[in-house]
């Protein structure tokens, strides 16, 4: 019997092992294929650790209520400059005195980490750090005046941005990086008082914006991290988002659905929320966005848990963590 000269077993045998030979890249980095990477070199992304923004998240929520003048409030705030200096290259922290809608002079503090402050190029990654004092859309009116944990409402967002700035100290991105986190977010008008709500919330952004903790400061633009921890979020285009960052907006869901996030990255527009990123565009003109999570099945648009005393870690889902985690942390590394 003649031989060919090719044998097609010999064929076969050499497209299995090529095919594995793709399949079996390192566990620690994950390349992503989008077309900018396809085009030139595949551009590696440190891999988030969703168990470790975890307990970012429930280390902050350990410290109680985090409402501006309590003993929880300043031992959180303690703990946030520590570990942030960690991790940043410059950390600045700004103290302030600000009045509360109902007249309360609130001491707050605004924690700025800068990631290669000498790159013109830089993102503005934000997020708040205190809770709401009241639980006024608890089922139970006894809980309305209570302080909640803001595992979600808070922490969720700060957590995420801590274990990108682990990331950054390990793994420096071509672009710089400011992480803001912002105070007095959550002191906004009780549900059940009467008059004008209008900026009484985000007090620490609306301070931030008017008193920059550097006179020049400016970034390419912005992204704020707001209630980023629940089971199946769901997180629609918001409002100010889209008017004032739409281009932002249509790169980050692009990038989630690339990622196979489809299913928390809603191509759906939701309501405007009045929140830390509307005083930066507005004030400082940095077109920022707000990833934030939007259901219109609840009363009031949010999470079900939303401002009442529910908002706990154990409703904290280390999966919605890491699909907010590694779609900004792929935003970030994959700028050229
Ligand atoms: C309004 O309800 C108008 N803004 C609330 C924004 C917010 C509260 N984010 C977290 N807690
Ligand atoms: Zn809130």
């Amino acid at each position: 019997m003649r031989i060919p000269l090719v044998n097609p077993l010999v064929i076969l045998l050499f497209l299995i092992i090529w095919l594995f030979s793709c399949g079996g890249s390192g566990p620690r980095q994950h390349s992503l294929s989008d077309k900018a990477a396809q085009t030139s070199q595949s551009v590696s992304v440190p891999e988030f650790n969703a168990d470790s923004a975890f307990q970012f998240v429930a280390r902050q929520v350990e410290f109680g209520p985090r409402v501006p003048n309590t003993e929880a409030h300043q031992q959180c705030g303690i703990w946030l400059t520590e570990t942030m200096q960690r991790f940043a290259d410059t950390v600045y922290v700004q103290q302030a005195r600000v009045r509360a809608y109902n007249g309360t002079i609130l001491n707050i503090r605004n924690i700025i980490g800068v990631f290669q402050p000498e790159r013109r190029n830089r993102i503005l990654l934000c997020a708040h750090w205190d809770s709401r004092p009241y639980a006024d859309w608890d089922p139970d009116p006894a809980n309305h005046y209570r302080p909640i944990d803001g595992a979600n409402d808070g922490a969720s967002g700060v957590g995420v941005l801590l274990e990108i700035a682990r990331l950054l100290h390990k793994e420096p991105a071509q672009w710089g990086v400011d992480i803001l986190l912002l105070d007095a977010e959550d002191y906004g008008k009780h549900h059940a008082a009467s008059g004008m709500d209008e900026d009484s919330w985000a007090l620490g952004a609306q301070y931030w914006s008017n008193n920059p903790h550097r006179i020049d400061y400016n970034a390419n633009f912005g992204i704020l991290l707001d209630m980023v921890g629940a089971s199946h979020a769901t997180f629609k285009k918001e409002g100010y988002s889209m008017m004032y960052a739409p281009n932002i907006v249509r790169n980050v869901w692009n990038k989630a659905q690339q990622l196979g996030f489809g299913n928390y990255f809603i191509n759906q527009e939701g309501g405007f929320i009045t929140d830390d990123h509307y005083y930066i565009n507005k004030i400082r003109n940095i077109p920022t966005i707000n990833i934030i999570h939007l259901d219109s099945s609840t009363r009031h648009g949010f999470f079900p848990q939303w401002h009442t005393i529910d908002d706990t870690i154990d409703y904290i889902d280390p999966q919605t963590l890491s699909v907010v985690g590694r779609t900004v942390s792929a935003v970030i590394y994959q700028q050229p």
